[in-house]
């Protein structure tokens, strides 16, 4: 909803890249800033000197400063701050307006979104789906948590055709009239559950998603999610489209032998798997949701299978490193749940070497169990949840205990021959150790260029 921010005191939390581009907005629009992080001001980095000694800015808030409540009109969390952070329960219980930024930059974006959310996959998805508009002649915005806010955008010019938003579950926390008039939910497994507190709540969230569609408005749903038959007759979208890797359909996209197959009003396409560049089982439900909507978006099956041919994925998400004496080495950082770990498993024939750990964050690692078993020759736990990861999965395959990500690289090498996989797939968040998740990969990836400059040549 556009609202009159001017004069108003709207406290933000936490100046990170959205609590930073959330100020410039609201300065934009004449309100006056209240910025509060857990962090002292002199850690802020750079952003704290261009606010600093603004007339409108008022810096230096801690997380217990309640005080500051008492003159606050509105609050915007940035996404990593959870609902029990102490500033944000106090200001609910005083029933001070909460807006997520997502919230509040939808109430002033004038082109047509399509968001998309999902445990995993959603930005593989939210790219390909930019790539696929791109190719077709559309402009597009393509944000949101894939690293630049959807605030950002707003901000400024707008002349795309699209804003392809990709949509995280804490972004869906504090929303109310957030409408893309395409959403998608890929998949929903235990992620966050620190920050949400269970997953019934993590999955409650998730489906707000789809909570002010309606006429015209079209659902993309995973038609093998248990609930989403249920979902499905629940939401308020005029149209449900559903993929699926394991059943035939009677409508939408799934599997059909050789190809993946759409069908829909008179329409029957096949879109061959082995022109599909992206690899892994889990990437084909991140293709079919993407041609879903970009079929309803008015590309053509053509010019759909051109960017399925060129597109090879994101950085951090199963990504190539390099090759060391006959070892290939895959950064997929980005797989910061026990989900993520389990397709990017499915995703290799073994042997793996495989490097989990970071700061544990939910999530049954058990369920790794049977794909360890299979595929993996030894697992590598590393940083803070190192050990709580070995005292339950510790033992299926031979492990070892590494302090830090560098020191978990060198037993890795030390452990691996010819043939063998080494992969960084955490299954925790990088918080432990490195900034995010970027960093943690950018980390891997250097140390595998290292390895590569210095191997042996004659081992191989
Ligand atoms: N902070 C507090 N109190 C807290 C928590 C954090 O003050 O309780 C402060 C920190 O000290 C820091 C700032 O908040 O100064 C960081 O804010 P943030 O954690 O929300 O991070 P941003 O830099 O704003 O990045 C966020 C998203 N981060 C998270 O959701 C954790 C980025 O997604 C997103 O790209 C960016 O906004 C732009 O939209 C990253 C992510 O990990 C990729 N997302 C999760 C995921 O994909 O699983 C949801």
């Amino acid at each position: 909803m556009f609202m009159d921010l001017s004069g108003k005191r709207i406290l933000v939390i936490g100046l990170g890249r959205t609590g930073v581009a959330t100020v410039e907005f609201l300065l934009d629009k004449g309100a006056r800033v209240m910025i509060a992080d857990e962090k002292p001001v002199s850690e802020l980095g750079d952003a704290v000197e261009v606010f600093t000694g603004l007339a409108d800015v008022e810096l230096g808030i801690g997380q217990d400063d309640t005080a500051v409540l008492s003159r606050t009109d509105m609050i915007v969390p940035s996404p990593g701050v959870p609902p029990f952070n102490c500033l944000l329960a106090e200001g609910l219980r005083m029933g001070i307006p909460i807006l997520s930024e997502l919230e509040l930059a939808s109430g002033y974006l004038k082109k047509p979104a399509i968001a998309i959310t999902g445990t995993n996959g959603k930005t593989t998805t939210t790219s390909l789906l930019g790539r696929i508009l791109e190719h077709c002649g559309k402009r597009v915005f393509v944000g949101g948590n894939i690293g630049n806010p959807l605030i950002s955008y707003v901000n400024g010019r707008q002349e795309d055709d699209y804003a392809v938003i990709e949509v995280s579950s804490f972004q869906l926390q504090w929303v109310r009239n957030f409408h893309p008039f395409i959403a998608v939910l890929l998949n929903v497994s235990s992620d966050h559950l620190d920050y949400h507190g269970s997953f019934e709540e993590y999955r409650s969230v998730k489906e707000r998603i789809f909570a002010c569609q309606g006429e015209g408005d079209l659902a993309i749903l995973n038609a093998d999610d248990p609930v989403s038959t249920d979902l499905s007759k629940r939401l308020p979208a005029e149209h449900v489209s559903c993929f699926s890797s394991s059943s035939r359909l009677k409508e939408g996209m799934f599997i059909d032998g050789e190809s993946l197959r759409y069908l829909s009003a008179g329409l029957d396409e096949r879109y061959p798997i082995r022109s599909i560049r992206l690899k892994g089982a889990h990437n084909l439900e991140n293709v079919m949701a993407a041609v879903l909507a970009s079929r309803i978006c008015g590309c053509s099956s053509g010019e759909i299978i051109d960017v399925l041919e060129t597109f090879s994925g994101i950085p951090h998400r199963i990504e190539f490193a390099g090759t060391v004496n006959g070892v290939e080495y895959y950064n997929d950082s980005k797989g910061t749940n026990v989900d993520a770990v389990y397709r990017a498993l499915e995703s290799f024939p073994g042997p793996v070497v495989l490097l989990m750990g970071g700061r544990y964050k939910g999530g049954d690692f058990g369920i790794l169990a049977e794909l360890i078993r299979e595929k993996v020759k030894m697992l590598i736990v590393f940083g803070e949840a190192g050990r709580e990861i070995d005292s339950i999965i510790g033992g299926i395959a031979e492990t070892e205990i590494a302090a830090n990500l560098k020191d978990a690289v060198n037993m890795a090498r030390d452990n691996s021959t010819s043939g063998d996989i080494v992969l960084l797939s955490p299954g925790c968040s990088s918080f432990d150790e490195f900034k995010n998740y970027e960093e943690r990969g950018i980390v891997f990836k250097n140390m595998v260029d290292g390895l590569v400059k210095s191997q042996d040549w004659t081992a191989k």
